[in-house]
C-alpha cells in the first residue's frame, strides 16, 4: 500500500546536513571575490526564512524572486524551503506586463527583486491584489501601490537572528517547495510544481551518478538561477555535495563568463549551445577552460559538430542532455567517457524513457516517436491548468512533446518537436505569442513564427509576414516593435515579407511548408 511521505525538508538537505558532517567551513559560494561558508549559509538562509514568517507569511505561501544570480536569492529560494514556503524564481528577461500575468497566477504574498528589475516588478504589481511586500535587494526605491509594502533587503533582515524563524519546518517529501514557470509543451507560462523530494532526487541521480560531483567541484553555470536547469546546477547539485556554487550575477556574455573562469577556476561548466557557439566566436584563449574536468549543455540539442569544435579548441568534454522544467533536470544524457555527438545519449538512472506511437504503442529501436519520461523528481504537475496537466502528466508518465528515436545500443538521438513550440538559445518560445504581438501592429495582416537553424545548426525564430494594404513596415520596425512589446529572446531575429502564408483549404497554417521555405 502507498505510504505517507516521509518528512524532508531541502533546504536542511543542502545545507545544515553538512554542518554535522564537518563541511561547516567549507565554501558553499563563491561570489564577488569572496567566500561563503556552510556555516555561514545555514545562518543567512535561517534569518531569510525568519524574516518572511515575520512578514506574515504561512505554510505554502508563494515568493516570487526576480532576481539576478546572487547570494540573496539563493538565500530567499533556500529560505523558503526552510519555512515551508513555496520559492518562485521567474525570469529576470521578462517585461512588467509578463511578470504581472505571472505574479497574478501565482498569487505570490512577496515579491522580492533586485534592483535591476525593481521599475518591471513594481510595474507587475499592478496586476496582482495578493502581494503585501515588495522586497528590493539594492538601491532602487520604485514606486508601489499604496496597499503594498516596500521594504529594501536589509530592513526586511533587521533584527532577525537564525534562531527567529525556529527549526525548519517540518516539511514532508510531497509538500511543494519551488514552482517553475514554463512555456514549454503548450505556449502559455505555467507553474511546473515541484516537491521537497524532487530536489533530492536530481541530486541523486544526475548530480552524483552522471555528473560524479563531489565536494571539491566548483559549479559555473551560465543558465540563471531561474531556470530549472540553472538553479539544479547553481544550487542543488552543488550544495548536495558540499561543493563550492559560483555565481554571477551579470548578463552571461562570453567575456562575462571567461573572466569568471579565469579568476575563480569552475571544475563543473553548465552551458547552451548558443553560448558555446559564442565562446567560439569570441577572441577567448585556448587554456582557458583548463580549470573544467567536465562541461554540460541542455536546453536544446547540441550540433556535432559544434561539440567537436569545442572540444578541440578548448580540450574538454562536453556531456549533451535533455531535461525539462518539468522533471526539474536531466534526465537523459551522454556520460563523461562516453560521448556520442549529436545524440542524447541513454537514461540517467532512476528514470525510465518510452518512445510511443500515436496511439500510445511503445515503437522499438530504430522507430521514431514521442518521448515519455517517468522518474521521481516530475512535477505534480501546472498550477491551476488542469486540462493542460491531464495532457501533459499521465500517471507517472511525463510527455515531453519531444520526437526521438532510439538505436541498437540504446541511445537517444532528437528528431524534433512533437507540436509547434520552439527554443531560442535554449529558452522556450511561443510562436503564438510573437505572432500575437506581430498582430497588434497596424501595418501587419498575418504573420507566422517558425524556428529556422542558423549556421551552427541550431534554431533561432523567423517570422513570416503579410503585410496590411498599402503598409510599410520594415523588417527592422516589426523586430523592434517585438523587443519593445516582448522579452527580447522572444523577437524574431529575421522577418521575411510575403504575400500569402501556406494554408490549407480548411485555413490551417502550414508550418511545415514555411519551414521548408526558410530552408531554401
Ligand atoms: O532544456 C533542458 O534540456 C533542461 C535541462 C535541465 C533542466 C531543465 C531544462 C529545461
Amino acid at each position: 500500500p502507498p505510504q505517507s511521505p516521509r518528512s524532508f525538508n531541502a533546504a536542511t538537505y543542502l545545507v545544515d546536513r553538512h554542518l554535522g558532517s564537518g563541511l561547516g567551513d567549507r565554501p558553499a559560494v563563491r561570489h564577488a571575490g569572496a567566500d561563503i561558508s556552510y556555516g555561514q549559509l545555514s545562518g543567512d538562509v535561517a534569518r531569510v526564512a525568519g524574516a518572511l514568517l515575520r512578514l506574515g507569511m504561512h505554510r505554502d505561501e508563494r515568493v516570487m524572486c526576480c532576481m539576478s544570480d546572487t547570494p540573496e536569492l539563493l538565500t530567499t529560494v533556500l529560505g523558503a524551503f526552510r519555512a515551508g514556503l513555496v520559492a518562485v524564481p521567474v525570469s529576470t528577461m521578462l517585461t512588467g506586463r509578463e511578470l504581472g500575468s505571472i505574479l497574478a497566477d501565482c498569487g505570490a504574498r512577496v515579491l522580492v527583486c533586485t534592483s535591476e528589475f525593481a521599475d518591471a516588478c513594481a510595474e507587475a504589481l499592478s496586476a496582482s491584489p495578493d502581494v503585501s511586500h515588495l522586497v528590493v535587494v539594492g538601491g532602487a526605491r520604485p514606486e508601489v501601490p499604496a496597499r503594498v509594502v516596500r521594504l529594501a533587503w536589509d530592513e526586511a533582515l533587521d533584527g532577525v537572528a537564525p534562531d527567529d524563524g525556529g527549526p525548519a519546518a517540518a516539511t514532508g517529501e510531497d509538500t511543494p517547495a519551488l514552482w517553475l514557470y514554463t512555456s514549454g509543451t503548450t505556449g502559455m507560462p505555467k507553474a511546473a510544481m515541484h516537491r521537497h523530494a524532487n530536489i533530492r532526487h536530481v541530486c541523486e541521480t544526475y548530480g552524483r551518478q552522471v555528473l560524479g560531483i563531489r565536494a571539491e567541484d566548483r559549479c559555473l553555470s551560465v543558465a540563471k538561477l531561474f531556470f530549472a536547469y540553472g538553479i539544479g546546477n547553481s544550487a542543488f547539485f552543488p550544495l548536495s555535495a558540499g561543493a563550492t556554487t559560483i555565481l554571477e550575477p551579470r548578463r552571461p556574455t562570453p567575456d562575462v563568463i571567461a573572466e569568471r573562469v579565469s579568476a575563480d577556476r569552475p571544475t563543473l561548466f553548465f552551458g547552451v549551445p548558443t553560448f558555446y557557439a559564442g565562446m567560439l566566436a569570441a577572441d577567448l584563449p585556448e587554456e582557458l577552460m583548463s580549470s573544467v574536468r567536465l562541461a554540460v549543455s541542455a536546453g536544446e540539442a547540441l550540433p556535432a559538430p559544434l561539440l567537436r569544435r569545442w572540444r578541440d579548441r578548448f580540450g574538454v568534454e562536453i556531456i549533451d542532455g535533455l531535461g525539462s522544467t518539468e522533471a526539474l533536470h536531466i534526465f537523459l544524457s551522454n556520460r563523461p567517457g562516453d560521448v556520442g555527438p549529436g545524440t542524447s545519449g541513454f537514461p540517467v538512472p532512476g528514470y525510465e524513457l518510452q518512445i510511443r506511437d500515436e496511439h500510445g504503442a511503445v515503437r522499438p529501436p530504430g522507430e521514431p516517436g514521442s518521448l515519455y519520461v517517468k522518474g521521481e523528481s516530475i512535477a505534480s504537475g501546472y498550477w491551476c491548468r488542469t486540462e493542460t496537466s491531464r495532457h501533459v502528466f499521465q500517471g507517472d508518465w511525463l510527455a515531453t512533446g519531444d520526437t526521438y528515436v532510439q538505436d541498437e545500443e540504446g541511445r537517444y538521438t532528437c528528431l524534433g518537436r512533437s507540436n509547434d513550440m520552439l527554443k531560442a538559445g535554449g529558452i522556450w518560445v511561443s510562436p503564438a505569442e510573437v505572432e500575437d504581438r506581430l498582430a497588434e501592429h497596424e501595418d501587419v495582416s498575418e504573420a507566422a513564427v517558425v524556428g529556422v537553424p542558423d549556421g551552427e545548426g541550431l534554431d533561432k525564430p523567423v517570422a513570416y509576414v503579410v503585410l496590411g494594404k498599402g503598409a510599410t513596415a520594415t523588417p527592422e520596425e516589426l523586430i523592434g516593435f517585438c523587443r519593445d512589446g516582448l522579452a527580447h529572446f522572444k523577437a524574431p531575429r529575421r522577418v521575411v515579407c510575403v504575400d500569402a502564408l501556406p494554408r490549407t483549404a480548411t485555413g490551417k497554417l502550414q508550418r511545415f511548408k514555411i519551414r521548408r521555405l526558410a530552408a531554401e
